[in-house]
């Protein structure tokens, strides 16, 4: 196995170890098992004096012109491409994606960062035409508070970057709770950041870190310090951190469960389509929001294709992510492993046929339990277990006759995140994009369902979400739109036309 010199990154992203502290987490490697550091938990007491911290730091932040947020946010986008190489192995080494996907992920941070500052200067309102003489007539858009991230483990930084990178820009700080299985790539963005802001004098609070279980996004979700609440995770975790928020009124940016599908028609390019469903498939071990969980083929390339995706799985090495000929590493952890082999399971008893098999891979060359072989299963649009998302390189493949089938297929799910289909043909591309089309969040033309780039909204409908983040206008929701009135004339005119004198 390529040996990971992860003593010498973690020394250079500035990690140190806090063994013996408690409460802590240990992050262990689903690389290898191994640990890589242990960090304390964030307790009551922490949080209430790091939120306090927070709103103080508010009260400066928002002081700063929008530019010169951008400025700050610019300075961190370069610390970030200085530590890509280190960040990025860190990544795929605690969270066990591809090392390629690794540094895509670090880049998509950069990205965002980019895109940040060039938004600082673009936080436009737009002024409105008033029914009333000598008015006038705008809206503005002002910080809301401190913003709170929820986090996942399969993009451990970049959907926090996403966040945050538009957050502060709008002059908000941000609380971030990543996940519990991911502490250290979290905390070495935390370095990274907070290095930034110390050495611009500004305080380290504009971006807080705590460390904690579900707990602790509970006490985040109810706390009404926290205008806005940004959950990424499970369908289950957003319903119960989007009834807690609306208790108190307050906003969340939700982006959950996804159960996406490619339709390939008979017009599609079958090179492009096989590689699009392999890599949407079994791109980070099939743990992406985005991965591609269904094929709905048409009837008339079906066996055709199938012989193809077939062999193409033939092809795939599994293995230590951190090795480039790899390209599938582990799951997360036994608990993903587990409830991959019960998705098989499942499927089997419910009539699924598998025509590539799944199994946990032992012995050299896997040194965790958690590597498993990406499969296909032959099954029926209807069963259970396809309308569910299983966080697995578990693919679905089914039979279409007509686009309106596919299409009816294709949405009749309870998720609605990302869709592609699969053809050159104009008249199906359309009509896959019109309102009689994909009802997904992300519905995309010849490539897959995943790999969106940053400069797009991003999320779904349905039990996804609705929230969006990253690019185009998602920075709204990180804002509160004020509608201005200004009176310049000597009398008080009033709207609608009513009149009331004295
Ligand atoms: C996720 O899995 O939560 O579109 C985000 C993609 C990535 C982001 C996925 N850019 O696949």
């Amino acid at each position: 196995m390529k040996a990971i010199h992860i003593s010498s990154i973690l020394e250079r992203l500035c990690i140190q170890n806090v063994s013996g502290t408690s409460p802590s987490i240990t992050s262990f490697s689903p690389v290898d098992g191994k640990a890589i550091a242990t960090v304390p938990i964030t307790t009551r007491v922490d949080y209430e004096a790091l939120v306090g911290k927070a709103g103080v730091a508010f009260s400066q932040w928002k002081q700063v012109p929008a530019p010169k947020r951008g400025e700050i946010v610019r300075q961190i986008g370069d610390a970030l491409r200085l530590h890509k190489q280190d960040l990025g192995r860190l990544v795929s080494y605690e969270m066990g994606k591809s090392l390629q996907e690794g540094l895509g992920e670090v880049q998509e941070m950069i990205d965002i960062c980019d895109f940040a500052v060039g938004l600082s200067r673009q936080l436009y309102g737009l002024t409105t035409q008033s029914e009333r003489p000598a008015h006038r007539m705008f809206e503005q858009w002002l910080p809301l508070g401190i913003v709170g991230i929820i986090s996942a483990f399969n993009f451990p930084v970049a959907v926090w970057s996403w966040n945050a990178a538009i957050a502060w820009v709008c002059g908000n700080v941000c609380l971030w709770k990543p996940s519990e299985k991911t502490p250290i790539t979290a905390l070495a963005c935390q370095k990274i950041v907070s290095e930034i802001f110390n050495r611009n004098d500004l305080p380290q609070e504009i971006s807080c870190l705590i460390q904690g279980d579900a707990e602790l996004g509970k006490q985040m979700a109810s706390d009404p310090r926290i205008p806005l609440l940004s959950a990424t995770g499970s369908t289950r975790m957003g319903k119960s951190v989007a009834q807690a928020v609306a208790a108190r009124l307050g906003r969340t940016i939700l982006e959950l469960g996804g159960n996406n599908a490619i339709i390939i028609t008979p017009h599609a390019d079958t090179k492009t389509a096989l590689l699009a469903s392999v890599f949407g498939a079994v791109g980070t071990a099939g743990q992406r929001c985005t991965t591609t969980r269904r094929l709905i083929i048409h009837e008339s390339i079906y066996e055709s294709f199938k012989v193809q995706l077939v062999d193409a799985y033939k092809q795939l090495k599994i293995g230590n992510p951190l090795d480039e000929a790899n390209h599938v590493g582990p799951l997360i952890d036994e608990a993903a492993v587990n409830s991959y082999l019960e998705a098989i399971k499942r499927c089997k008893q419910e009539g699924g046929k598998f025509i590539v098999e799944g199994g946990v891979l032992k012995g050299d060359g896997y040194p965790s339990p958690c590597y498993v072989k990406p499969c296909i299963a032959e099954v029926e649009p209807h069963y259970k277990i396809v309308q569910q998302e299983t966080f697995a390189p578990i693919l679905y493949v089914m039979k279409y006759k007509d686009l309106e089938e596919a299409i009816a297929i294709q949405n009749n799910v309870p998720q609605g995140l990302s869709s592609a289909i699969m053809t050159l043909n104009l008249r199906e591309a359309e009509h896959f994009l019109s309102v009689n089309g994909s009802d997904c969040g992300i519905a995309n033309v010849n490539i897959g369902t995943s790999g969106a780039e940053i400069g797009g909204a991003f999320g779904g409908e349905k039990e996804t979400g609705g929230g969006r983040e990253s690019g185009s206008d998602a920075w709204k929701a990180y804002m509160r739109r004020q509608t201005n009135t200004i009176n310049y004339s000597d009398k008080l005119p009033l709207a609608q036309g009513i009149t009331f004198n004295l």
